[in-house]
């Protein structure tokens, strides 16, 4: 591994203990720790996270914890309590925990932490920037810290940013529930690479892209501002080795035989778990329930052992959901326990790595039905400890493990009377069935192991172009847009051509919807009355409309892409061309049809153009009703006179002979010469503006979209900061 690699997650993987006086360090086990110890120990980078409170350490002991802290390459990135409280106990396990894992009602009314979100999440963001060096990697884990690779991107831009997503991402309909959506999809955007542990979170996440943010993307890449994301699916999978060790540990197999002998000729069903309520716990004990009750022979017969880790143990719906799991464990086993046994044995508790790999091992039947789950390492758990090659694992379809572990016993999670019946079936499977299942499922765990995931992710990572934009894509740089100003300062004679929406305004969701700021009429004032200045906006829209939003101002206006004019100065609009409109009534049904078949999207009519909108449209929807419509007209429309303009939210249908070029034309014709001239546009429309100029102009693309401009401003608000300059600086001296 050659690259410096900075790995961040909310906690660090270790537990800082205070022992007799002195400060102990205890590596945590959990499968990210595990997972990443090794790369992090071969790449002299550092891993950041928060070490837990630490408020008890007195001077010399925090002096000593920082020391080690320093050796182990940690960057401790402390929290207060109220942090701890908003962002972790909030925000992230309160709101985004039970929102991705579509739990909407677990949610709490009324409460966000949104703020301290945000603020931690920047806490983060800053301690990676200080700890980074060019040219090392940086590796972000989870929902606590989704904001964090955007955070980084805007203070180190060229840096190679690494984003998993350890939990589900949801489909967009749920998704979108989240007020801070937007914000959250930017956040991720930030980075190079983005992990899921499925295909389906990533083509959720895809899909909330184009939904939420109206921003395409192949089945693996997203581009925005230039940048690629690269999308990917790597399916996180445990220690093998250490569990195979552990699972063929004589030591091991004394607890296992301790286990069994103490369940007599029962037999062992198994559920490990934290105690969250996306496990699925309540309902596998309903299902326990209900096979005790439809099975009597199985009364008395079966042992399930539930070993409930505690878990976020200070947030209220936790504790209701404890209370919960306590009742119905009390209740079952009341209903179908005897004097000398009851069916449940349930264990409040965490369990050392060698306990809980005998419990693997001395399992028949391993249950794991969570409600939903990122991945579930507890089922790759036990399926690496049975190097038996025995035991039969049950599992939940929701479980981002279901996609690889097909021959589990697949179930709905709830479906209570469907999990009884695999628990049965589970229970009396033939031997033949289970090894061979076991086998399959022990050859699928082996080849996608923890490390093999971490080499992996990282791998893609390393293959990340550094994020710096596509020439072409890229504003144009200061220093060019310098040179620009200063050549239109210096015209003697200089018409600025600008177009209307999408370059002056932001693009409307509709035709018509922006009217212009007052800002956008100052400007275009003092445009006005710059000394030898001409100013022209060119817009697709009708006359009337442009008539009533620019009524009064001293500049020529070209609507309908030059069809009607305005000159400076005049109140009268004339048409500039002899065009055909016979052809609008016999195509005007067939928009009318695909508009009543698509919801949200509109006809704009014109005096002689007619065109169909459908950026309000369902974004997959509108998209392909586009291409279906835009075939027929094609046919409809045969011979006719008549252009189809299409870009990614409309077509529009123009006369032969308007354009943008005429508009040139026609000012050319009109300016004494020599002239500069300037033209300003963000479409398709707008590049027969910039192929008409004539030698020695100037044309300015608005935005990141493909273009014959030499000149890039990245929007609106760029293109009229620069117009305002070149009024505000005057002409040179
Ligand atoms: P978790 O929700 O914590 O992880 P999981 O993947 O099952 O869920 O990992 C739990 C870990 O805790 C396992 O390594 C297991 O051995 C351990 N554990 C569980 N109960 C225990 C007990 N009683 N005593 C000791 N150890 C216990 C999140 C996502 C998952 C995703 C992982 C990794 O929610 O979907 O698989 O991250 O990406």
């Amino acid at each position: 591994m050659p690259e410096r690699l900075l790995i961040v997650s909310n906690r660090l993987p270790i537990t800082v203990r205070l022992e007799e006086g002195s400060v102990r360090l205890i590596n945590a086990s959990g499968g990210v720790a595990t997972g990443l110890r090794g790369c992090h120990e071969r790449s002299n980078g550092a891993w950041l996270g928060w070490p837990g409170d630490l408020s008890r350490l007195t001077l010399p002991q925090r002096r000593d914890l920082d020391r080690r802290f320093a050796e182990q390459r940690i960057v401790p990135v402390e929290l207060s309590p109220g942090e701890v409280r908003r962002y972790y106990e909030g925000f992230s396990n309160g709101v985004l925990w039970p929102l991705l894992h579509y739990l909407l009602d677990r949610i709490p009314v009324g409460q966000s932490d949104w703020e301290t979100y945000q603020q931690v999440n920047a806490k983060f963001a800053d301690a990676i920037v200080r700890a980074y060096e060019p040219g090392s990697l940086i590796w972000i884990h989870d929902y606590q810290l989704m904001l964090v690779p955007d955070l980084v991107r805007r203070q180190l831009p060229e840096a190679r940013i690494g984003f998993f997503l350890h939990i589900p991402f949801p489909s967009p309909d749920v998704f979108r529930i989240l007020p801070w959506r937007e914000h959250i999809l930017r956040g991720m955007l930030g980075a190079d690479l983005i992990g899921f542990h499925t295909f389906s979170y990533q083509r959720h996440f895809a899909d909330a892209l184009l939904h939420l943010l109206g921003l395409e993307s192949s089945v693996d890449r997203a581009r925005l501002e230039g940048r690629e994301v690269r999308l990917g699916v790597f399916p996180m999978g445990v220690d093998v080795e250490s569990f195979e060790r552990l699972g063929s540990d004589p030591g091991v197999q004394i607890d296992v035989e301790a286990i069994r002998r103490e369940a007599g000729d029962r037999k062992i069903l198994l559920g490990v778990d934290r105690l969250d309520y996306t496990k699925g716990i309540l309902r596998r004990l309903l299902a326990l329930e209900r096979l005790l009750d439809m099975e009597p022979s199985l009364r008395d017969r079966i042992r399930f052992i539930q070993i409930s880790v505690p878990s976020r143990t200070k947030i209220d719906v936790y504790q209701g959901f404890r209370r919960e799991v306590d009742e119905n464990v009390g209740r079952i086993n009341g209903a179908y326990g005897t004097i000398g046994s009851v069916p449940i044995h349930y264990l409040y508790r965490s369990v050392s790595n060698r306990r809980l790999v005998a419990l693997y091992r001395a399992a028949d039947v391993m249950v794991v039905t969570p409600v939903r789950d990122g991945m579930n390492l507890v089922a790759k758990e036990f399926v690496a400890s049975r190097t038996d090659g025995d035991g039969v694992l049950v599992l939940s379809e929701l479980a981002g493990a279901a996609a690889e572990l097909g021959e589990a016993l697949l179930v709905n999670p709830y479906d209570v009377n469907g999990m009884a019946e695999a628990l049965r079936r589970a229970l009396t499977m033939e031997p033949i069935e289970r090894t061979t299942r076991m086998m399959n499922l022990r050859g699928r765990v082996r080849a996608q192991d923890i490390h093999r995931w971490a080499a992996r992710f990282l791998e893609v990572l390393g293959e990340c172009q550094p994020a710096v934009p596509a020439r072409a894509e890229r504003p144009s740089p200061p220093a060019r847009i310098d040179d620009l100003a200063d050549a239109l300062r210096r015209a003697s004679r200089l018409v600025l051509v600008l177009d209307y929406a999408g370059t002056m305004i932001p693009t409307p969701s509709a035709p018509g919807l922006l009217a212009p700021d007052h800002d956008l009429l100052t400007l275009l004032d003092r445009l006005a009355a710059r000394p030898r200045t001409q100013v022209h906006l060119v817009s697709s829209r009708r006359f009337e409309l442009l008539d009533r939003w620019f009524d009064g101002l001293p500049i020529s206006l070209w609507a309908e892409h030059g069809l009607w004019h305005r000159a400076a100065g005049q109140t009268r609009w004339e048409r500039t061309e002899d065009v055909s409109t016979e052809w609008v009534a016999r195509i005007r049904p067939m928009l009318e049809q695909y508009t009543r078949s698509t919801p949200g999207s509109l006809i704009e009519e014109r005096s002689a153009s007619i065109g169909w909108h459908h950026r309000m449209a369902d974004p997959e929807y509108g998209s392909m009703q586009a291409r279906d419509l835009r075939q027929a007209l094609g046919q409809a429309l045969g011979n006719m006179p008549v252009e189809i303009l299409e870009d990614d939210k409309s077509i529009e249908l123009r006369p032969h002979g308007v354009n943008r070029a005429r508009v040139i034309e026609r000012i050319l014709a009109s300016t004494p010469k020599p002239v500069t001239m300037a033209a300003f546009g963000n479409d398709r429309t707008d590049e027969e503006t910039f192929e008409a100029l004539p030698e020695k102009s100037f044309a300015i693309h608005i935005g990141s979209g493909a273009s014959i401009a030499p000149y890039r401003l990245a929007d609106h608000l760029a293109a009229r900061a620069f117009l305002h300059a070149l009024v505000e600086e005057g002409e040179p001296a």
